[in-house]
């Protein structure tokens, strides 16, 4: 019994080193998966219908889309996370981060409700990117 439990614990230590070396160590934008330190952007309420996942502050949403499809992300935010849990993630109603703004505090996450859906064109993490106007 003995033998048998110790090869049983081998095998397990075998599969969980063949997982870590194939798993990417490092959150990847735009792969469809909201990792930590990202900003998620979501299609509908809920955190559901699209997935727009980046570590990056963007100043204009133009020419960026959902993961997998050809629908852009901009004035069609109806959820979002923010997956930093050091900085405040601002969402801006124009290009520049200008205009409305809407904060989502670290590690926290939002439904867009009434005027505010489909409204964001620009992100900015306050503190950890220079220019963001947020607090
Ligand atoms: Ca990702």
């Amino acid at each position: 019994m003995r033998s048998a439990r110790v090869l049983a614990a081998a095998s397990a230590m075998s599969v969980a080193a063949i997982l870590a070396a194939t798993t990417p160590a490092q959150a990847a934008s735009n792969d469809g998966t909201c990792n930590t330190d990202e900003a998620c952007i979501y299609r509908l309420a809920d955190y559901s219908g699209g997935i727009y996942d980046t570590l990056s502050s963007k100043k204009s949403y133009s020419g960026l889309v959902f993961h997998g499809t050809s629908t852009t992300i901009d004035n069609k935010a109806s959820a979002a996370k923010n997956r930093d849990p050091d900085n405040n993630l601002w969402f801006y109603q124009l290009d520049n981060w200008a205009g409305d703004r809407w904060g989502v505090p670290a590690g926290a996450s939002t439904n867009f409700t009434g005027s505010d859906d489909n409204k964001w064109s620009s992100h900015c993490w306050s503190g950890a990117t220079a220019g963001c106007p947020g607090g």
